[in-house]
């Protein structure tokens, strides 16, 4: 078998954030060797550099959303980027990057397995359930937004990012480590019916029980494409976000999560983002987070 081809793709914007700096998380990821490291891994790495888009105006809100125009300038050229790779058969990285990423990824990788017939898993790895509207918003920030944007709930220029409205469905979503949704947002999950495995449930389940539960259904068909917010990380291990929210898995947890996706053998693309280096101490979040991305590939520490 010929070896599975990566391309990492970066995406330098903060522009769907409320702090400054996740456009500096591409290169940290680069100077903790991710590439690196999966090179190491016998995977084939292509470093395809990093998209272009609008600098960050830092404007306040106008009808509920943030710099709304630039959001959907960076979205286009990650839909465009991410077909293109999924084309020719390679498994593309985003190294972002804000969260509002997310809506080109997913819309391309959605759009890749409805040409295929394949059908689509995401495990949305998050402290936030990012599934605000304009009216639901308490900040405009539109990383607070992706999920509901690829289910249809959003403007019109990012609804229709990938020529397909919706983009996708509430079904495809397995939401894990979940510990800050707004009011009104918790009321749009429950209507989309979502599932979401809070950290509660992961208290009261362990990581095991509660992967098994979102990864269950998923067959060699699947193609499954994880969201890797590091604001999921507890903010002791994972300082480097702007938006912490204390009571995440720990580091044991979040390796056991990464192994079990690994095992399914299903991985199709991955978006690791919100890292902000303006937050971190000795890139030690970035460092984390290849850790954790190695055994997303099949890094293990098994003996038997
Ligand atoms: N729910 C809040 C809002 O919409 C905070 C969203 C923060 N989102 C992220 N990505 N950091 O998950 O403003
Ligand atoms: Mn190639
Ligand atoms: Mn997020
Ligand atoms: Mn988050």
């Amino acid at each position: 078998m010929s070896k599975q081809s990566i391309s990492l793709i970066g995406v330098p914007t903060d522009i769907g954030a409320g702090h400054r700096g996740a456009s500096m998380g591409p290169e940290a990821l680069r100077v903790a060797r991710l590439g690196e490291k999966l090179t190491k891994r016998g995977l084939q790495v292509h470093d395809r550099g990093n998209l272009a888009g609008p600098l960050n105006p830092w404007q306040p809100p106008t009808d509920g959303y943030r710099h709304l125009a630039e959001v959907a300038a960076w979205n286009q050229a990650v839909f465009t980027a991410v077909q293109t790779e999924l084309t020719a058969g390679h498994l593309p990285i985003m190294l972002g990057g804000d969260h509002c990423l997310a809506i080109g990824s997913i819309a391309a990788v959605a759009a890749h397995c409805r040409a295929q017939g394949r059908s689509l898993r995401v495990l949305w790895l998050d402290a936030h359930s990012d599934f605000n509207t304009a009216l639901a918003t308490p900040s405009g920030n539109i990383h607070g937004m992706p999920v509901a944007c690829l289910c249809g709930n959003g403007p019109k220029e990012l609804v229709e990012v990938g020529g397909h409205v919706p983009a996708t469905t509430p079904d495809v979503f397995r939401q894990i480590g979940i510990r800050s949704v707004d009011d009104i947002e918790k009321q749009l999950i429950r209507d989309a019916k979502v599932q979401v495995f809070d950290m509660r449930h992961i208290d009261e389940n362990g990581m095991k029980r509660t992967m098994e539960e979102a990864l269950a259904g998923i067959d060699a068909n699947t193609h499954l494409h994880v969201s890797f917010d590091v604001d999921f990380l507890d903010p002791t291990i994972a300082p480097g976000v702007g938006t912490t929210v204390r009571g995440g898995p720990n580091y044991r947890e979040a390796q056991l999560c990464m192994e079990m996706i690994a095992d399914t053998g299903r991985l199709g693309s991955l978006d690791i983002v919100e890292l902000n280096p303006a937050y971190d101490k000795r890139n030690q979040t970035a460092k984390l987070a290849v850790d954790l991305v190695e055994s997303l590939f099949g890094k293990s520490t098994l003996i038997h």
